[in-house]
């Protein structure tokens, strides 16, 4: 099923984001769906929603879990910005913490590279891929309406659920709702030139700043304090030694 026209843009109080909506009760992955759906021509801005993911996919090869019907699983078609695929995550990424903050009153905070936090619990992860037809997916999981005691056994303990959280039932439309207008102008800012402005709020909302941690990527291992944001994207690393590492892509485990 799909829907298009301006009366979605206008009901989400957006430019670009909700051209073209696909809804599916059930589907693979939304983000495989977009790309395929961007090779065949769709445009940017198109979303594709589904209820629930039969293969909803992480990082890494990684996977996504979801609760059917709780679960916000949203991918957006962007065009590519000049800057690297990091800024759009990193983008929606704000935009996920920009929505909560705003709809929920919650203390939500980026984790470099792509996820949301909410009190020490990752509620939302992105996944941005591509590009295919020109364009990225970027792809939104949150964990709307549940309670982690719902999830599998390994991630009951770090998975957060945003009901559960501020106390209060909440759907996922209302979520995607409250997003789409942050995202369509984060994006449009990227595009824009308006990245140091992104970054400079994504670090004020730096989950990891001075938490110990332990970052695996490109074939190194450093443990030391997590600093902010490089211009970059990559992630600042302090060493035990005082020396300095630089992150473009890896695996932070906190210590
Ligand atoms: C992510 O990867 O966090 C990116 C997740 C993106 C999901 C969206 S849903 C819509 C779109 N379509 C897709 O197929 N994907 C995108 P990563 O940083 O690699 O984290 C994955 C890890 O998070 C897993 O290995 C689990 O440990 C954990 N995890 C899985 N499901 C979770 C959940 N619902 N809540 C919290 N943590 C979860």
């Amino acid at each position: 099923m799909f829907s298009t026209g301006e009366d979605v843009r206008e009901r989400f109080g957006t430019r670009i984001v909700g051209s073209t909506i696909y809804v599916h009760d059930e589907i693979d992955s939304t983000n495989l769906s977009a790309l395929r759906l961007a090779k065949a021509g769709a445009g940017p801005g198109t979303i594709v929603l589904a209820r629930t993911q039969t293969a909803g996919r992480g990082r890494l090869g990684r996977d996504w879990r979801d609760t059917p019907g709780g679960s916000l699983l949203v991918s957006v078609l962007v065009a590519p910005p000049a800057l690297m695929q990091w800024a759009v995550t990193s983008a929606a990424a704000l935009a996920v913490a920009d929505a909560i903050r705003e709809t929920l009153d919650l203390p939500a905070l980026i984790k470099w590279p792509n996820d949301v936090m909410v009190h020490d619990r990752k509620v939302a992860g992105i996944l941005a891929e591509g590009p295919a037809g020109g364009l990225v997916a970027v792809g939104i999981g949150v964990n709307v309406a549940g309670s982690s005691d719902q999830m599998p056994e390994d991630l009951a303990q770090t998975a957060g659920f945003l009901s559960e959280l501020a106390g209060r039932p909440l759907q996922p439309g209302e979520m995607l709702a409250a997003l789409a207008p942050h995202l369509d102008a984060h994006c449009i800012a990227l595009a824009d030139g308006g990245a140091p402005a992104l970054i400079e709020r994504i670090r004020e909302l730096n989950y990891l700043a001075g938490r110990r941690v332990t970052v695996r990527g490109a074939g190194e291992e450093v443990s030391g304090e997590a600093r902010g944001w490089a211009d970059t994207g990559a992630l600042i690393v302090v060493d035990d030694a005082g020396e300095t590492h630089q992150f473009e892509a890896g695996l932070v485990t906190l210590l």
